[in-house]
Formats: structure tokens, C-alpha cells, sequence
């Protein structure tokens, strides 16, 4: 398992979707914290920045660049056998998107990569 900690993920993505970590101690939908670790139906793990727990990064007028970043980060490392991009270098591992709101710390922005 590879933690992406970057911005929003578009972990809907074709060649991603099935490589996508679950936290399967979690209920989804429920609004409660069926594992205990302070986060509400973290099924898909946590975002930072929007501060709920949906890896898709709902920031604007940004968050275009932000998801981008992050879903081609974790296609370099995992993207699926079979599908239209090269083979990520690590294409069994599963991806667990963690957004963290580097946009605070100018040095860190994505934009200055
Ligand atoms: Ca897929
Ligand atoms: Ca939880
Ligand atoms: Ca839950
Ligand atoms: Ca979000």
C-alpha cells in the first residue's frame, strides 16, 4: 500500500479505480466512526482539505491543478495492467489518498514543481 499524500485524487479513474485502498473497518454512509479513529466514514481515507471523506478535492478555483497532480502522481505508481497508460511501476500496490493543504505553504505548491 502507497499513501499519495498530495491534493484532491481522482480515484474514479479508470486506470486507478481498482487500485484504490478501502478501509474496510469503516461503514460508508453511515455519519458514524465505525473504526474509531475520529473520522467519520473514512471508507476512502481522508481529505484534508475539504475536511470530509471524499479524496476529490472540491477547492476552487484550483482544484483542477490540485486533482490533476495527485491522480497523476498515483498513475505513475499504480496504474492498472490493460488500461491506454504505461503500466504504473508499482501497479499491484493499492493507492490511499491522503490531501493535505500544502496550498498554505507556498514552497509546496504544486504550481512551483
Ligand atoms: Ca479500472
Ligand atoms: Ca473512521
Ligand atoms: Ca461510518
Ligand atoms: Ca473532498
Amino acid at each position: 500500500m502507497v499513501a499519495v499524500i498530495d491534493a484532491g485524487m481522482d480515484y474514479r479513474h479508470a486506470e486507478l479505480n481498482d487500485n484504490i485502498w478501502q478501509n474496510l473497518d469503516e461503514i460508508a454512509g453511515n455519519g458514524l466512526d465505525d473504526d474509531g479513529n475520529d473520522y467519520v466514514d473514512d471508507t476512502l481515507d481522508w481529505d484534508f482539505l475539504d475536511n470530509d471523506a471524499d479524496p476529490i478535492f472540491g477547492f476552487a478555483p484550483r482544484s483542477a491543478n490540485f486533482q490533476d497532480h495527485a491522480t497523476h502522481v498515483a498513475g505513475i505508481i499504480a496504474a492498472e495492467a490493460g488500461s491506454p497508460a504505461p503500466l504504473g511501476v508499482a501497479h499491484n500496490a493499492q493507492i490511499m489518498p491522503l490531501c493535505l493543504p500544502f496550498d498554505r505553504t507556498p514552497r509546496q505548491d504544486p504550481q512551483n514543481f
